[in-house]
C-alpha cells in the first residue's frame, strides 16, 4: 500500500495489513517465539541485517510489524517500536536519548509514573530533570541548559488538559540542540500529529485509544527515519520490553475502527462538557472544546479534536465527589481511558487519596475533582447516569453541611 496518498481514515483500515501468503483479509497471529533458518548461512546473514526473514519475536515478529507500521502510517513516521506498555514504551525512549549527565524538561503534569520516573529513576543514572508547565513558552525556555537533551510534553496532559504549543517548543528545542518527545496518548495520531509540528519522537500508550476496548497493555515510540530507528530498536531489543504478538493482533483490530471512534468520543465528549458546564452541582468543567479553555485558539490550531477526556470540580469536596462515585451505575469507576466504555474516577478519593492534602494541592488535584473518559455508549444515557449522580452529590453536600452547622449550634 502506497501510504503516503491516503486520508488518514484509509489508512487506519488498511496500513500495515500484510496479507501473507494466503492472502489472508488481516495479518494472522504469528504465535512464534523463534523462527527457522533454511541455512546456517540465511542464518549468519539475518544476524548481520541483511536477507529476508526473523530470528526470534524480541528482535521482530510479522504480526508486530504489521502494528508497527499502522502507528508508524498515521503518525507520519517512518518507522515505529511495538513496547509491552505506555511505560515500556517511554522508558525505552528516554533511555535512548539520555545518559548520565544529561537533562531533561519535563511538562509538570504528565501522567504519574512518568513523572517518578524522570524524578527518582533516571535520576537514579545520573541523569537531571526540570518541571516546568510547558504551556509557558518563557518557562521551557528559562529551563534550558547547556546538558539539555530532551523537552518531554504530554499534551493535552493528564489530568489537567493543559496544552503545550508543539510548534513553539519544538522550535525552542531545536535552537539549543534538544528533541521533543510527545506522549500524544489523549489524541490519538487521528486528532494530532506532533510530526507536523516539529516534535521528533512519538510515544503512545495503545492501552488507551489505539487499541480502544480495555483488553490490551501496550505501548508504541513512533520515530521519524531510520537513523532515529536503529538506536531506539537496540535498545528496545536488549531492554526486552516488546509487545507480543496476539497483543499486537488485537491493537491492528482496534485501529481499524479509530477513527470511528475518536469521532463518537468527541461527539459525545462534547455535549457532556457543555452539559456539565450549566450543571448546578458543577463548580467548574475544563474541556478542551468549550471556549472558557485557558489554551481554546491553541487547541484549535493543534487537534482536529477535544478528545475523550473530561476534567470537572463537583461541588462539595471530597465528600461530594465519593457520593457521586458510589451512585453511578453506567459509568465504571476505573483508572485508564480511552475505551468504547465510559470510565469515570475521583482522584482524591481514589487514586491519590494516600498522597495527604498539601500534595494533591502542589499536583493541582482539587478535592472535588472528577476525570471521565467517555465511550462510544448513546450519551443521552451517560448524562442521565451522571445527572443522578450528581443530583445523590448534591444531597450529600446539604447532608453534610446541616451535620456540620447543627454541631456548631449544639
Ligand atoms: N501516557 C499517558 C498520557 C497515560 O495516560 C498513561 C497511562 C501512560 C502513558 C502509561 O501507559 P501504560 O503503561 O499504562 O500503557 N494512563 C493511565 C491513567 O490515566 N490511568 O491509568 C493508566
Amino acid at each position: 500500500m502506497h501510504e503516503d496518498h491516503y486520508a488518514p481514515d484509509t489508512l487506519a483500515v488498511h496500513a500495515g495489513i500484510d496479507n501473507c501468503c494466503c492472502h489472508a483479509a488481516v495479518t494472522p497471529i504469528y504465535q512464534t517465539s523463534t523462527f527457522g533458518f533454511s541455512s546456517a548461512e540465511h542464518g549468519a546473514e539475518l544476524f548481520a541485517g541483511r536477507g529476508r526473514g526473523y530470528i526470534y519475536t524480541r528482535m521482530g515478529n510479522p504480526t508486530v510489524e504489521a502494528v508497527e507500521k499502522s502507528v508508524a502510517a498515521l503518525e507520519g513516521g517512518s518507522n515505529a517500536l511495538a513496547c509491552g506498555s505506555g511505560m515500556a514504551a517511554i522508558h525505552t525512549c528516554l533511555a535512548t536519548l539520555l545518559k548520565q549527565g544529561d537533562h531533561i524538561i519535563c511538562s509538570e503534569t504528565v501522567y504519574g509514573p512518568t513523572l517518578t520516573l524522570c524524578k527518582s529513576i533516571l535520576a537514579d543514572f545520573g541523569i537531571e530533570s526540570t518541571f516546568v508547565d510547558t504551556s509557558d513558552l518563557a518557562a521551557v525556555k528559562a529551563a534550558i541548559r547547556p546538558n539539555t537533551k530532551v523537552v518531554y510534553v504530554e499534551t493535552p496532559a493528564n489530568p489537567t488538559l493543559v496544552i503545550s504549543d508543539l510548534a513553539a517548543i519544538s522550535a525552542i528545542a531545536h535552537e539549543h540542540d534538544a528533541v521533543v518527545v510527545v506522549d500524544n496518548t489523549f489524541m490519538s495520531p487521528l486528532l494530532q500529529r506532533p510530526f507536523d509540528f516539529g516534535a521528533d519522537y512519538v510515544v503512545h500508550s495503545l492501552t488507551k485509544f489505539l487499541n480502544g476496548h480495555a483488553d490490551v497493555i501496550g505501548g508504541m515510540i513512533i520515530v521519524r527515519n531510520e537513523d532515529q530507528y536503529r538506536p531506539m530498536r537496540r535498545m528496545l531489543n536488549h531492554f526486552g520490553g516488546v509487545l507480543p504478538p496476539m497483543e499486537s493482533f488485537l491493537v491492528h483490530r482496534g485501529i481499524r475502527t479509530l477513527h470511528l471512534r475518536m469521532q463518537r468520543h468527541c461527539q459525545s465528549a462534547q455535549r457532556i462538557a457543555e452539559w456539565l458546564a450549566d450543571h448546578s452541582q458543577v463548580e467548574w468543567v475544563r474541556y478542551p472544546g468549550l471556549p472558557d479553555h485557558p489554551q481554546y485558539e491553541l487547541a484549535q490550531r493543534q487537534m482536529k479534536g477535544a478528545g475523550a477526556v473530561i476534567a470537572f470540580e463537583v461541588k462539595g469536596g471530597i465528600e461530594a465527589g465519593r457520593a457521586v462515585m458510589n451512585a453511578v451505575r453506567l459509568w465504571m469507576l476505573a483508572v485508564s481511558l480511552g475505551g468504547v466504555e465510559s470510565l469515570i474516577q475521583h482522584p482524591a478519593s481514589m487514586t491519590h487519596a494516600s498522597m495527604g492534602a498539601e500534595a494533591r494541592r502542589q499536583g493541582h488535584v482539587s478535592d472535588g475533582l472528577v476525570r471521565l473518559s467517555v465511550g462510544v455508549e448513546d450519551v443521552e444515557d451517560l448524562i442521565a447516569d451522571l445527572d443522578r449522580a450528581l443530583h445523590a452529590a448534591g444531597r450529600e453536600s446539604t447532608r453534610v453541611a446541616r451535620g456540620t452547622h447543627e454541631h456548631l449550634v449544639s
